[in-house]
């Protein structure tokens, strides 16, 4: 059936809903399809930031997706058939919102759900939409529902909710209430004693409502599809003495229950303000019980109280389907309610494999934890950045002295002038007009072996010689005979005449604190070997913190020889000075950017071109033929 002025809602209501509120929309598109309806009620959304774009949403147990515009004069113009807004503005943009929402012609009914809206503004509104001839549901409600039809925003709760209501089909009760929470107390009891709601409204609970219970009341009188009305009212203003008035005068001629409540309000010593802006009797007339007993005097079934109601409705249901004015419809099935994932995972009814497995860090709770450790105990023990590191890649803290050890690295790494590879590389890149992470990684590209990426490589060679109880000169001589570069050993500018501090720092308070050091002591035999050939084929940096933290590992007690063994073997070391360096980097990066170098380009006078001349190249050629034709 189409859409009339006392029926909004249809199986084919299509609405927009304003503003962001993809939980609501996603709730109105489950209700749509458990009451089996073939095309979403949601229409499209506005949202006047971000631009045009489109939003994924479950239609069932497949997705869709729905277009948000940031016009709402657009999302009009897309969706002709659009005659609902559901408008989710907050109080401070919802009278500029609405108005806009008046002045579109193909507007029959605006849903408001803020709360907290100015009064002036509510008047105003109110009386725009009366000219306009539109239908205002609220301010400050969740709005309303008709079964198998059309729910407005939240309207209802969780779908287990809905369901249980069985709100996914009409039954013959109409109602109207102030309260959303009510609301969902009415569907509860409708669906309970008799054959369900047919529509249910709440207008919202400010002094100043869109439409009245009056409003309604009337629509559902009007409405063949309901049999029995509603009320639920509440202490303060006189709108329940209107509907009592137009059942008195035959203008309600359907059976009604009713009920105010705040019947409670008596037993307080001065008036009380209850939940809602309107909630509040200023005189006696305006207390609920005034206005029950009035409604009972106009022929409305008044319970005597709010838990007789029940038991009252359904006596009235009863005696309708007895007169033959309701004929109970066969239950249909209960659909199946698909449930989201997230959701069924909480009431434990899924399971199924993580694909990321993660055990350093957990972000999910009030507190950031690394490694079990709250992040505000981070700051209260004061673990420092080798406490950090110690809890993110050990999973464990590790005593003062090594978390010491940990930062004098990161320390010492931090940087060794601009001509090494790595800074090097970090610094043309900057110059290139490169990003400093683009810039970053390239200096770090370059670590490796050679340069900076030898601690892993030093480590497993000289602990492995060690342990196999290799003398430092048998080491020596077989990374010899097998060409082999000794990782950990020689500098290209450091020697022993010209000697690493940051080699004597680091081992002197390693000597001072580490309860052993055979491995740094091994490679220290090791080093007056080859130092004894080369000058400059010292234990170098990488070599030094490499051997000291395979000490570190086997001999601090934190970590079992097979754990000792596992870290040293999977890289940890080589991060240590790529966390290091990164400072370096990005210092390089910076300082370019300061200093607004340009482009670099390599001079020609440090390049040795070494291609061939010209008659060289006629000699190769003629070789090359010569070679082949024979
Ligand atoms: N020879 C570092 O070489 C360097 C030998 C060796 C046995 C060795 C070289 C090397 C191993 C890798 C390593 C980390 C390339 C270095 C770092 C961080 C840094 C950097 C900075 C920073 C230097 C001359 C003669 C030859 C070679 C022999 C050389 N190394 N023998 N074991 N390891 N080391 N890298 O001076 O008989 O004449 O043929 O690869 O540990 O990267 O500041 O710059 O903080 O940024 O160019 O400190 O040692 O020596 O290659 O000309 O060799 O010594 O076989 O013998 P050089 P070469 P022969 S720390």
């Amino acid at each position: 059936a189409p859409a009339s002025w006392y029926s909004p809602f249809t199986a084919s209501t299509r609405a927009i809903v304003y503003g962001m509120q993809p939980r609501a929309v996603q709730g109105m598109l489950d209700f749509d399809y458990i009451c089996k309806r073939t095309v979403p009620s949601v229409a499209c959304m506005v949202y006047p930031f971000g631009g045009n774009h489109v939003q994924k949403f479950y239609w069932g147990t497949q997705e869709t997706l729905l277009p948000v515009f940031a016009s709402l004069d657009e999302a009009a113009r897309q969706f002709p058939d659009a005659d609902v807004v559901v408008n989710f503005a907050s109080c401070r943009s919802v009278f500029a919102s609405t108005a806009e929402m008046l002045g579109l012609a193909q507007i029959r009914t605006i849903a408001i759900i803020a709360e907290g809206v100015p009064e002036r503004h509510a008047r105003k509104l109110i009386s725009m939409a009366g000219a306009a001839g539109v239908t205002l549901i609220g301010p400050a409600t969740v709005g309303g529902i008709k079964p198998g039809c059309f729910k407005i925003g939240n309207t209802g709760g969780m779908m287990d909710n809905i369901a249980s209501s069985k709100l996914y089909r009409a039954g013959s009760v109409a109602y109207v209430s102030k309260s959303g929470g009510m609301s969902n107390e009415l569907n509860n009891i409708v669906a309970r004693t008799t054959d369900g709601v047919y529509e249910g409204v709440a207008i919202g609970g400010d002094r100043y409502p869109g439409t009245t219970f009056l409003d309604h009341m009337l629509r559902y009188e009007a409405d063949p599809g309901c049999k029995l009305l509603l009320l639920l009212g509440e202490v303060g203003g006189a709108e329940e003495y209107k509907v009592a008035e137009a059942v008195r005068a035959g203008r309600i001629t359907k059976p009604v229950v009713a009920w105010c409540i705040g019947t409670c309000a008596g037993l307080f010593a001065t008036e009380v303000q209850f939940g809602h802006a309107g909630a509040l009797a200023n005189s006696a007339c305006e207390t609920a019980d005034a206005k029950n007993a009035a409604m009972r005097a106009a022929g409305i079934h008044v319970p005597e109280t709010f838990e007789a109601l029940p038991a009252l409705l359904n006596r009235v249901y009863a005696d309708l389907v007895q007169s033959g004015r309701i004929v109970p419809r066969a239950e249909p099935e209960p659909p199946k309610i698909p449930i989201d994932y997230a959701w069924a995972q909480e009431l434990g009814l899924v399971r199924k494999p993580a694909a990321f497995v993660s055990t350093i860090c957990d972000d999910r709770g009030q507190e950031l934890l690394y490694a079990g450790m709250r992040i505000s105990d981070v700051f209260k023990d004061d673990i420092g950045i080798g406490g950090v590191l110690s809890l993110l890649w050990f999973k464990r803290r590790l005593p003062a002295y090594a978390c010491k050890f940990i930062e004098m690295v990161l320390m010492l790494t931090a940087d060794h002038g601009p001509a090494v590879s790595g800074a090097h590389n970090a610094i043309v890149t900057a110059r290139a007009g490169k990003d400093l992470v683009s810039a970053l990684c390239s200096g770090l590209l370059t670590i490796g072996d050679r340069f900076g990426g030898a601690l892993d490589g030093a480590a497993d060679l000289f602990s492995s010689a060690y342990d196999k109880g290799l003398t430092p000169r048998q080491f020596v001589d077989s990374m010899r005979k097998q060409n082999k570069l000794i990782l950990g050993i020689g500098h290209k500018i450091k020697s022993r005449t010209n000697p690493d501090l940051r080699v004597s720092i680091i081992t002197e308070y390693a000597k001072r604190h580490f309860p052993a050091t055979p491995i740094l002591d091994y490679a220290r035999a090791v080093e007056s070997i080859t130092t004894a050939k080369k000058d400059n084929l010292i234990l170098n940096v990488d070599g030094a913190i490499g051997v000291l933290f395979v000490d570190l590992l086997r001999h601090s007690g934190a970590f079992s020889r097979e754990e000792a063994d596992e870290y040293a073997r999977i890289g940890t070391l080589n991060g240590l000075f790529v966390l290091g360096r990164s400072i370096g980097f990005i210092g390089h990066y910076l300082d370019q950017k300061r200093l607004k170098q340009g482009l670099y380009r390599h001079p020609w006078d440090d390049i040795s071109y070494l291609s061939p001349s010209v008659a060289q190249s006629d000699r190769v050629q003629v070789g090359a033929a010569k070679i082949a034709s024979a």
